[in-house]
C-alpha cells in the first residue's frame, strides 16, 4: 500500500492519454525508440503496427484501470463469460473505431474538440501516420489475428464480449491462452494442408503478461477422506500429482463511444519451481526438466474440430486446467468483500459457451465444500444459482461425453463430486416420477450400457445451472423436444429458453464495410454513427429502398466491395485474375464461406455448381449460341472457403472436389467466363471483413434442423447481401425481421427430417434426375481425370448410404431457387437492390447489443455500471 501522503506525488505524475495528433506522435516515437529498440532508419510497417499498438494500448490501460476501480466500487453484479474458444481476429483496426470521441467525460483523450470537425480517432491516427511516413491500411494488414477458436461458437465470444463493455457491463471473458490457434490452411494440388499458426512470433502488443498471477493447478492423484468424514458429500482432502501453474494474461476489451474497457483473461500453462528433487539426486536431470516442460503443452494449441467431440485426455486437462484458474481467481476476489456466501451468486453470474467449462460446476462445488467447508447442499444451492448453459448444438456427435476411468484418473475428487451430484439429482427424480427406472437411466449423467462408462457434460450443465438456453427460436424449441427432453419434463419448460445469436456492428459493419457505413450515417443523418448503438435507426433506411439515386449509391458501394475481394482474390491465385472486371458490376457474387462440415452442406452448393456447368455445356452443344447461354446461366462467382478438421475426411474430400471443379471449370474455354469457382485459401476473421461485403448472394444451406443458428448469415445480411438459405437455425427469424420477400428460402422443414431419413433407409428412394447427371459427371472422372474414383465417397454417401444430411431431397428445390436468384439479379436490378436496402433495414435485432441486453435480463440479473 502507498503511503497516503505519497498520493499527490503519484497524482502529480498521473500518467494522460494522448488525445491529439501530436501526443500521439510522441508516443508512437517514444514507442519505436523505447519500447521496440528501433529508431527512425529501421522503422518498418511491421514495427509501425507494434508501436501504434502500444500507443493506443496505452490509452485503454489508463481506462481499463478506471472501469476495474469503477466495477469494484460500485459492487454490481460481475458476469463471467466462460469460453474455450475467443476468436478475436485483429485489435488495432477495431480499437480504433471504439476510442472515444465524446467530450462528455473529464479524462483526457481524443475529443470532438481535439479532432477536426468530422473526424474520428481513426481518421486523426490515419493522418499521423501518413505524416510519420506510413499507410494505415498497411500498418494494420501488419497484425495476425489472434485466432483461438473453429468457427461460430468462438466468434460468438467475442461478439459478446465487445457487446458486454459497449453495454458498460462489468464482464471478464476467461478463455486459454493456445500458442498455437486454429491451424492456417494451405491448398495443395487442391487438398488442404494444415500448418501451424505461431501467432505470438512476433510478440503480442494486446497481452498483458500478469506475472504476479499464476494459479497452481493439480491433476491425478488421490483422494483422501478423514476417518471423521464418513461420506464423499464431506470434506475431503485431494492430494494432488502433477502440478502446474496458470498464469494470467489480460487482453483489453474496449467499449465503443464509453470509456468502459473490460477485460480478457486469458490463461497459460507454465511449470511450477518445485523440482523433482528424488530425480535430480538419481543423477535424472534431464528427464526432470523434461517434466516441467510438459506442462506448457497443455496451452500448446486449439482443438481444431467444430462440432465434433474427440475425446482426449489433453482436451480434458484444458478444461480442467482453465475452469481451475477461473475460478480460483473469481472465488479470490469475491472473498476480498467479505460477504458472506450465501451471497455469491448475488455477486456473480459466470456464463458457460457451451459444455466446454462445465467443470467449473463441479470445482466450485468443490471449493466450497472441501476448501471452505460449507454444507453440501448449502454449496450446491449456490452453485446452481450462479451457472446458466449454452448449448450450441442437436447433433449427437458433438455433445461431449468424457470416459468415467479417464477422468477419475485425472481428477479422482471431481469425479466423486459428480457422482455425488447425480445421486441427489436421481433422487429428486425419483420422487417426483417414482418407479420410472428408464427415466432415470435416460437423465443420469452416468451413461451406461456400453463397456464404458461416460459422463454426460450436458447433463452435468443441466443439473448445474439454473438456466439453459439455445441460440436460435427454431434451436431452443429443438432442444427441448430432442437431446433435452426428458429435463424439460423434470424441471419444467422455464428453465429452457432463448436467447438468438447477434453480431457486433462495430466490427461487422462499421469496420469491414465502411463504405456502406458512411453511406448509412449520411442517409440516415447521424454523423456520430449512434446507429451503431441502435441498431433499430435503420429503419430510416427503408424509406429509400426503392429511391434510384440512392439504390446507384447502394450499389456503387457493393461494386466497391467487389472489386476489393477480386482484388483478394487474384492475390491469393497467385496474380491470375479468375474475375473478369468490365463485367464485374453483372457477375453475381455467391459465396460460402464457414466451417467445412457435411451438416452446412458445401457439397449441395458445388454439385449445384457442376449442374449449372453441365447444363451449360449442353446447351452449346445442342446449338445454343453463347449469348443465349449467358441469357439463362447469367454471369456468376461461385466462392467458398473454409477450413475442415484435420481427421475429417469428407469434408476435406469436398474441399478437392470444389478445387477441381474450379479447375476445370476456370479453365473452359466454351463458356467465355460466365461461370468461375474459387476456394479461398485460410479462411479467418480478417479475410471474413473483405468477403461479408462483397456478396450478392451468400448460403446458409443446411439441413433443417442441424445449424444451431449460424451467425454469417447475420453478417452478410448486415452488409447488403441476400440469402439463400435453408429453413434452419436463424434463418427463420431473419426471414421474419427482413421478410420472405427479401430471402430466398427452398428446401424440407426440420420436422419433417426424420421422415426423409427413414425412407432413405427403408424405402426404396430415386435420386432427382438432375443430380443423377451431375453424380455420373463426378464419378466419370471428368473432374478428376488422373483418378476418376477420386470423389466416390462423396456419392456413396447419398447414393448408398442413406444421404443423412439429404442433398437429394433438396436438390431440385436448391437448384430452382438458384434460378430465381438469377431472374431477379439479372433482370430486375431495382428489385435487387430494395431487398437489399430492405434486408440491412431491418437487420437490427441480430445486434450483439440485444443479446447480451437479454442475458443480463433474463438470466444473468446484471446491470451496466455506467461512467459519470
Ligand atoms: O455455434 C456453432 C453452431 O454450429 C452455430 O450454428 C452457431 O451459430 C454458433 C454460435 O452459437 N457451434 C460451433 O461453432 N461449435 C464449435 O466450434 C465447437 C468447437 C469444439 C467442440 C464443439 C463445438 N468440441
Amino acid at each position: 500500500k502507498i503511503p497516503v501522503q505519497s498520493r499527490e506525488l503519484w497524482n502529480k505524475h498521473k500518467v494522460r492519454k494522448f488525445g491529439t495528433a501530436e501526443e500521439f506522435e510522441e508516443k508512437f516515437i517514444s514507442h519505436v525508440e523505447w519500447t521496440l529498440a528501433r529508431s527512425l532508419y529501421n522503422c518498418d510497417d511491421l514495427a509501425a503496427y507494434q508501436a501504434t499498438s502500444q500507443s493506443v494500448r496505452d490509452n485503454l490501460v489508463i481506462d481499463w484501470n478506471k472501469t476495474q476501480q469503477r466495477q469494484t466500487a460500485r459492487d454490481g453484479k460481475k458476469v463471467y463469460y466462460l469460453s474455450l474458444e475467443f476468436l478475436m481476429g485483429r485489435a488495432l483496426d477495431n480499437a480504433l473505431i471504439n476510442m472515444r470521441t465524446d467530450t462528455s467525460s473529464q479524462d483526457v483523450g481524443p475529443t470532438d474538440e481535439t479532432l477536426t470537425k468530422g473526424n474520428t480517432a481513426r481518421e486523426m491516427i490515419r493522418n499521423a501516420m501518413k505524416d510519420l511516413g506510413f499507410k494505415l491500411e498497411d500498418v494494420l494488414e501488419q497484425e495476425p489475428d489472434a485466432a483461438l477458436g473453429n468457427g461460430g461458437l468462438g466468434r460468438l465470444a467475442a461478439c459478446f464480449v465487445d457487446s458486454l463493455a459497449t453495454g458498460n457491463y462489468p464482464a471478464w471473458g476467461y478463455g486459454l491462452r493456445y500458442q498455437y490457434g486454429i491451424f492456417a490452411q494451405k491448398i495443395i494440388d487442391g487438398y488442404q494442408v494444415e500448418t501451424p499458426d505461431y501467432w505470438l512470433n512476433f510478440s503480442n502488443p494486446w497481452e498483458i503478461e500478469r506475472s504476479e498471477i499464476q494459479v497452481p493447478i493439480n491433476f491425478y492423484g488421490y483422494v483422501h477422506r478423514p476417518e471423521s468424514e464418513k461420506t464423499t458429500t464431506s470434506p475431503s482432502d485431494w492430494i494432488g500429482g502433477e502440478r502446474v501453474l496458470a498464469m494470467a494474461h489480460d487482453m483489453p476489451i474496449p467499449g465503443f463511444k464509453t470509456p468502459t474497457v473490460n477485460n480478457l483473461r486469458l490463461w497459460s500453462a507454465k511449470p511450477t519451481t518445485e523440482f523433482d528433487f528424488s530425480k535430480f539426486n538419481n543423477g535424472d536431470y534431464k528427464n526432470s526438466v523434461e517434466q516441467q516442460q510438459r506442462a506448457e503443452s497443455i496451452t500448446a494449441v486449439l482443438y481444431p474440430n467444430d462440432n465434433f467431440d474427440q475425446g482426449k485426455e489433453l482436451r480434458l486437462k484444458q478444461q480442467y486446467f482453465w475452469c481451475a484458474a477461473s475460478l480460483h481467481d473469481i472465488v479470490r476476489r469475491f472473498k476480498k468483500n467479505k460477504r458472506p456466501w450465501s451471497e455469491f451468486p448475488d455477486a456473480i453470474a459466470i456464463q458457460l459457451n457451451d459444455t466446454h467449462p462445465t467443470l467449473a460446476i463441479v470445482e466450485l462445488q468443490r471449493v466450497l465444500v472441501d476448501l471452505e467447508k460449507l454444507d453440501w447442499h448449502k454449496a450446491w444451492d449456490i452453485v446452481t444459482k450462479t451457472f446458466a448453459y449454452t448449448n450450441h448444438t442437436v447433433m449427437q456427435e458433438a455433445l461431449e461425453k468424457w470416459p468415467v476411468g479417464l477422468l477419475g484418473h485425472l481428477l479422482p475428487r471431481h469425479l466423486e463430486i459428480i457422482y455425488d451430484i447425480n445421486w441427489f439429482f436421481l433422487q429428486s427424480v425419483e420422487k417426483k416420477f417414482p418407479h420410472d427406472m428408464d427415466l432415470l437411466s435416460r437423465v443420469s449423467v452416468i451413461e451406461e450400457g456400453s463397456q464404458e462408462r461416460y459422463v454426460r457434460m450436458a447433463f452435468l450443465a443441466i443439473i448445474g445451472s439454473h438456466k439453459v438456453n439455445g441460440v436460435a427460436e427454431l434451436h431452443s424449441d429443438l432442444i427441448k423436444s430432442t437431446i433435452f427432453q426428458d429435463f424439460v419434463k423434470v424441471y419444467g419448460a422455464n428453465k429452457f429458453t432463448n436467447v438468438t445469436n447477434g453480431i457486433t456492428p462495430r466490427r461487422w459493419l462499421k469496420q469491414a464495410n465502411p463504405k456502406l457505413a458512411e453511406l448509412i450515417s449520411e442517409t440516415i443523418n447521424d454523423p456520430n454513427d449512434d446507429y451503431l448503438l441502435d441498431m433499430s435507426k435503420l429503419t430510416e433506411l427503408a424509406k429509400y429502398a426503392e429511391d434510384e439515386a440512392f439504390q446507384k449509391k447502394w450499389n456503387d458501394v457493393k461494386q466497391f466491395n467487389k472489386s476489393r475481394l477480386a482484388d483478394l482474390i487474384k492475390r491469393l491465385n497467385n496474380g491470375v485474375d479468375i474475375i473478369d472486371r468490365d463485367h464485374i458490376r453483372n457477375t453475381l457474387f455467391d459465396i460460402q464461406v464457414k466451417r467445412i462440415h457435411e451438416y452446412k452442406r458445401q457439397q449441395l452448393n458445388i454439385f449445384g455448381v457442376i449442374n449449372r456447368y453441365l447444363c451449360m455445356k449442353e446447351m452449346l452443344q445442342s446449338g445454343s449460341s453463347i449469348d443465349e447461354v449467358a441469357e439463362r446461366y447469367p454471369r456468376k462467382v461461385s466462392i467458398f472457403g473454409g477450413k475442415s478438421a484435420p481427421g475429417y475426411y469428407m469434408a476435406k474430400l469436398i474441399i478437392k472436389l470444389v478445387n477441381s471443379v474450379a479447375e476445370v471449370v476456370n479453365n473452359d474455354a466454351e463458356i467465355c467466363d460466365l461461370l468461375k469457382v474459387f476456394f479461398i485459401p485460410d479462411y479467418n476473421v480478417s479475410k471474413a471483413e473483405i468477403i461479408t461485403p462483397a456478396s450478392d448472394l451468400s448460403e446458409h444451406i443446411s439441413t433443417a434442423g442441424t445449424e444451431a443458428s449460424g451467425t454469417s448469415n447475420m453478417k452478410f445480411v448486415m452488409n447488403g447481401g441476400l440469402i439463400i438459405g435453408t429453413v434452419d437455425g436463424a434463418n427463420v427469424e431473419i426471414t421474419r425481421e427482413i421478410g420472405e420477400d427479401n430471402i430466398f428460402l427452398f428446401g424440407n422443414l426440420s420436422e419433417n427430417v426424420e421422415e426423409l431419413r427413414y425412407n432413405h433407409q427403408f424405402q426404396n428412394t430415386s435420386l432427382p434426375e438432375a443430380l443423377v447427371k451431375v453424380l455420373n459427371a463426378v464419378e466419370s472422372g471428368a473432374f478428376s481425370p488422373q483418378n476418376a474414383s477420386e470423389f466416390r465417397p462423396l456419392i456413396d454417401s447419398i447414393k448408398h448410404q442413406g444421404d443423412y444430411y439429404l442433398v437429394s431431397d433438396d436438390f431440385d428445390s436448391y437448384v430452382a431457387t438458384q434460378d430465381l436468384v438469377d431472374q431477379v439479379y439479372h433482370k430486375d436490378k431495382k428489385e435487387w437492390l430494395k431487398k437489399s436496402i430492405l434486408s440491412v433495414a431491418n437487420v437490427g435485432f441480430f445486434s450483439s447489443d440485444r443479446c447480451i441486453e437479454e442475458y443480463a435480463e433474463t438470466i444473468w440479473n446484471a446491470e451496466p455500471v455506467k461512467p459519470e
